[in-house]
């Protein structure tokens, strides 16, 4: 592949060959990272970071057997399970986040699908935070179509819900549900004119050609996904990846050059594992094109590097919060 960067006249394409995935994860890490800034800053303004702070509204006790993932009930990671929360507390954390600098609000809870009744209340809860003026987001399990166009009337804005690893992989990482039923939620959430955010986990052991697949699902959906989450494990003791070898830190940074250059258009986000990361890792993930962090000292049950670290390092960086999106601004809804 040539190292051209191209213009924002060329189409923004959904046809990517594995072939062609493949060949960027090849390349040296100077080309690919070289390509990947100026596919960047083609579309954004590299000095911005969109900010989102996520919330726990409900946690622990799932019945899935997600191999990364402390809330599952099949393993002791010792979490305190907590159940819903109620619409009040979590305006109460919206408010904070949103004094602190955050624009959208990202609520998740440990279901592998909602039911009605617990769909209800967190449809209140969204339209309460939209009440105060951030974006929201949302992250349940599985979803049917219509469950996902509630979400929609009730103010959401973008559905989380991730592919977490190539399609062989998966079997390895998760036996409860398949890879079908997450494109299945992501074609419902679609129909229902929610934004997509979408994405998945890194360091779980897999193979280069593990990463190249995943990526080229997410750049091969009907259309790419508004955000792309791209998580390194976070290892929690008691969950069967606890003592994963931990991946080379320069993978990870090829592995968002590519998303960027695959997905010229979306967020990527740096998400979970940042703790982990040091400050210089994280300023090269900006540079191969991440422009997206959660923000707040908590992802959801495990640490996030705190607020003071960040507001430091994207000062030491040149980098300010993204402005946000007014309704007829950025990656809006169709
Ligand atoms: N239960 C819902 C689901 O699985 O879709 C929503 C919440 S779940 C915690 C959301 C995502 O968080 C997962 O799909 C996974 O990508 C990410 N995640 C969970 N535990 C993680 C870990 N230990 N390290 C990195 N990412 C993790
Ligand atoms: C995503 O891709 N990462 C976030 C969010 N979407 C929901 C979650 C990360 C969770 C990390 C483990 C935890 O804190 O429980
Ligand atoms: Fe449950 Fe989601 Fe964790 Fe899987 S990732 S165990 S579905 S909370």
């Amino acid at each position: 592949m040539n190292a051209a960067v191209g213009s924002k006249c060329d189409a923004i394409r959904t046809d990517w060959i594995l072939d062609e995935v493949q060949a960027l994860f090849a390349e040296p890490f100077s080309d690919l990272l070289y390509r990947a800034h100026g596919i960047h800053r083609l579309w954004f303004d590299p000095t911005e970071v969109q900010i989102s702070t996520l919330l726990s509204i409900k946690t622990g006790a799932c019945p899935e057997d997600c191999a990364y993932c402390p809330q599952s009930i099949h393993y002791e990671t010792g979490l305190e399970d907590e159940p819903l929360l109620s619409v009040d507390e979590v305006v109460l954390h919206a408010r904070a986040a949103r004094e602190k600098g955050a624009t959208r609000f990202c609520m998740g809870a440990a279901y592998r699908s909602p039911k009605s009744k617990q769909l209800e209340q967190i449809a209140e809860m969204i339209t309460a935070v939209s009440d105060l003026g951030m974006e929201t987001c949302a992250t349940l399990g599985m979803l049917t179509v219509d469950q996902a166009k509630r979400l929609e009337q009730s103010g959401l804005d973008y559905y989380n819900h991730n592919l977490d690893s190539s399609e062989s992989y998966y079997r390895n990482i998760i036996t409860t549900r398949c890879y079908k039923d997450r494109l299945d939620t992501l074609e419902a959430v679609r129909e229902a004119g929610l934004r997509v955010c979408c994405g998945g986990i890194i360091g779980m052991g897999e193979a280069v050609q593990d990463r190249v697949e995943l990526l080229h699902t997410l750049a091969t959906l009907p259309e790419h996904p508004g955000s792309v989450p791209i998580n390194q494990l976070v290892q929690v003791k008691g969950t069967p990846l606890h003592g994963t070898k931990p991946l080379d830190p320069l993978e990870f940074v090829r592995t968002i050059a590519v998303a960027r250059t695959l997905m010229p258009r979306s967020h990527v986000r740096l998400s979970a594992g940042r703790t982990e990361m040091s400050d210089e890792m994280q300023a090269l993930c900006f540079f191969a094109g991440a422009n997206s962090i959660f923000y707040g000292d908590k992802l959801l049950t495990t640490d996030n590097p705190d607020v003071t670290r960040d507001q430091n390092l994207l000062a030491r960086l040149g980098m300010r919060p993204e402005p946000a999106k007014t309704a007829s601004g950025g990656d809006s809804k169709k």
